[in-house]
């Protein structure tokens, strides 16, 4: 264990830190000291498809010049190439099977099957419904919310053609798509493919193996994610900027503590409207709390946050903390990025830890499951069990004093309301402040919190530097949240963070340097936001040509790696920090770092410093604007008094 390394730059994770410590509790934390990452693993040189292995190809001094091969002859680029896929398939998995049950939910609702839900944006409805091709004229909101489920519901499962969301793209983009063979058919269908592909004995290119990890992640962005966005607008209203708090110090001492954490906002939404009810507020009482204290835990966080204002607790590295304070009387868990440590902690205190979604149990967590029919009775009956279990409290608790106050809910339709106004929504002025170069270009930060780096120290670092540098930040799922620890989601950060020209734009809008987008399945809205400001015009015809680019400086998960695959192949130059999963390859990575430029007019790239790499994001971004031909109006706005004057 590393004695000096810094754990976190968050100060209430650090005073929690130090409880754990002190009661010996294992967190993620303590648990990554005592473990190493295995070196092999790490470059991702290790094959176990086959029974045959595993086998393991590091690079060493007596394979140097020769190709490393498994037993079955596969090369070390196609072992690599494979890890690489799987990893997206993964990714992919997991945004769109989350979007199915959106989807499924989203089709009781509009048949009026499922409890507590409805449709509450009939606009954004007609707008996603003709979309899909679905007529409008005189029809009931109800039958077109069941014809766009049930079309919806079928891209999942669909064969052949593609994804109805593609022809949103650029019409260049989606001709590059058709060059590459990589436009996405069916979600299921791709998914599978790489599975199949990467099976013992199957695709055994490492170029060909990548093509399909690309069609596979555009299925996520342009399709699971897409339509999990969409459809939860409509089902929960599209968020709009909303004043919230965020830290663990959102836990009260004298109320009822009931975290929501995991992905899907489907019972969460159904435990707000539950909180509000007279007879839990009756309970609440009788147990002497002073109410029910309602707060969100990673990407669940961001949803009920942007809809609500419901406080947020923290991110992925705070789950464990939130519940060694002691004052949480449940947290309800549902799929994805909940650590099976959560357990253990939660058996140290009386928190009760609750798994609600069929496909996801914790050996040893009680189970309360989660259906749309009977979503409220079962949000309530959580709820009682929570309030049940406040008199249960042992010993005192301890709460760090830290919180902040957060602006939250930039979807792409408040962005096209703020800048253009209501009758005259539009990217207008964004793509001007671009060209004029007030506003230098825009960045995607994105992505995870990572035990192997400072918690919130890289992505805090990165984005500092590119507001700094007149780079307006769009920002979703952990990496907003830690912005929101760290002050930078509030309209004043742009006096006190952004270069001269952003915080002209910000404080002439009223809004903060860097955008909270939502959550991880949000990142659709930065698709979305990009194509908007294409097809505004003025800043090149397809979504490579804007001055953007995007990054994960702690990533883990595999989603990421699909969110960064698909931001690539949409023409994105994107930065991942932490580590990188296919430095076992020279090929692999270079074909990834090099030839996809060529190909998609995008690429991946890796700086574990975060500030070198939001010079790589502000060096491409001034690549692009020179290619604009706006590289002398930037000049400008920096040296010509004149212009600062009329400025002021
Ligand atoms: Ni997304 Fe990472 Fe998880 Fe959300 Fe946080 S860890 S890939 S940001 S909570 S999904």
């Amino acid at each position: 264990m590393d004695e000096k390394r810094i754990q976190s730059i968050d100060i209430a994770t650090v005073e929690m830190l130090e409880k754990a410590q002190k009661e010996q509790i294992s967190t993620v934390f303590s648990r990554a000291d005592e473990m190493k990452p295995c070196p092999i693993g790490v470059e991702e040189s290790c094959c176990k498809i086959c029974a045959m292995g595993p086998c393991r190809l590091p690079r060493s001094k007596k394979d140097e010049g020769k190709v490393r091969k498994g037993v079955c002859g596969a090369t070390i680029d196609t072992v690599v190439a494979r890890n690489f896929a799987r990893k997206i398939a993964a990714g992919t998995a997991s945004h769109s099977d989350h979007a199915r049950e959106v989807t499924e939910t989203f089709l009781k609702a509009a048949r009026g099957e499922a409890q507590g839900f409805a449709i509450k944006d009939e606009i954004k409805l007609l707008e996603v419904a003709l979309d899909f091709g679905i007529t409008i004229e005189e029809r009931s909101i109800k039958d077109i919310a069941i014809e766009l489920g049930e079309k919806a519901l079928q891209e999942f499962g669909k064969q052949h053609g593609q994804l109805v969301y593609i022809s949103k793209a650029p019409l260049k983009r989606q001709e590059i798509w058709k060059k590459f063979g990589v436009t996405p058919r069916g979600i299921d269908r791709e998914v599978v493919e790489i599975m199949h592909r990467t099976h013992m004995g199957v695709d055994q290119d490492y170029v060909h193996i990548l093509q399909q990890a690309t069609r596979c992640a555009l299925a996520d962005g342009w399709g699971g994610s897409m339509i999990s966005t969409d459809l939860q607008d409509i089902m929960f209203g599209t968020p709009v900027p909303v004043l919230g708090t965020i830290n663990l110090g959102v836990l009260k001492e004298d109320e009822v503590n009931v975290i929501v954490h995991g992905h899907e906002p489907l019972l969460p939404e159904l435990l707000v409207t539950a909180s509000r009810d007279p007879e839990i507020k009756r309970l609440t009482e009788k147990v002497g709390a002073k109410g029910i204290n309602l707060a969100g835990m990673c990407c669940s966080a961001n949803e009920v946050l942007m809809r609500h204002g419901i406080p947020c607790a923290g991110n992925f590295l705070q789950q464990e903390l939130a519940l060694v304070t002691g004052a949480v009387e449940l947290m309800t868990v549902d799929v994805q990025c909940q650590m099976q440590g959560l357990q253990d902690v939660s058996a140290c205190f009386h928190t009760k830890l609750v798994s609600t979604s069929d496909r996801a149990k914790i050996e040893g967590a009680a189970h309360m499951e989660f259906h749309p029919e009977t979503g409220l009775d079962t949000a309530k009956k959580i709820l009682r069990l929570a309030i049940e279990n406040y008199p249960n409290r042992r010993g005192p608790v301890y709460i760090p004093h830290h919180s902040r106050d957060i602006v939250a809910g930039f979807s792409h339709e408040t962005i096209n309301y703020l800048l253009g106004g209501l009758f005259r929504a539009s990217y207008k002025p964004l793509n001007d402040n671009i060209i004029n170069g007030r506003i230098r270009g825009v960045a995607g930060v994105v992505g995870c919190n990572n035990v192997r780096t400072t918690h919130d120290a890289a992505h805090i670092a990165m984005i500092k530097e590119l507001i700094k540098n007149d780079v307006l930040v769009l920002t979703t799922g952990c990496s907003a949240m830690a912005c929101g620890k760290a002050g930078l989601l509030t309209p004043e950060a742009a006096r006190e963070y952004a270069g001269e020209g952003l915080a002209e734009v910000c404080e002439a809008v009223g809004i903060p340097p860097v955008l909270h987008m939502g959550a991880c399945v949000d990142n659709s809205r930065i698709l979305v936001a990009a194509t908007a400001m294409v097809k505004e015009g003025g800043l090149g015809d397809d979504l490579s040509d804007l001055p953007v680019a995007g990054a994960a400086p702690e990533w883990m998960s595999e989603k990421a790696l699909a969110i960064g695959q698909y931001f690539v192949a949409s023409g994105v130059f994107t930065v991942f920090g932490t580590t990188w999963p296919t430095t076992g390859s020279e090929k692999v990575t270079r074909h990834l770092f090099e030839e996809y430029e060529e190909m998609y007019k995008g690429k991946w790239a890796f700086e574990n410093d975060p500030v070198k790499a939001a010079w790589l994001m502000i060096d491409h971004i001034d690549k692009k604007r020179k290619a604009l031909g706006l590289e002398k109006a930037r000049e400008r706005v920096l040296f010509d008094m004149a212009m600062r004057r009329e400025l002021a």
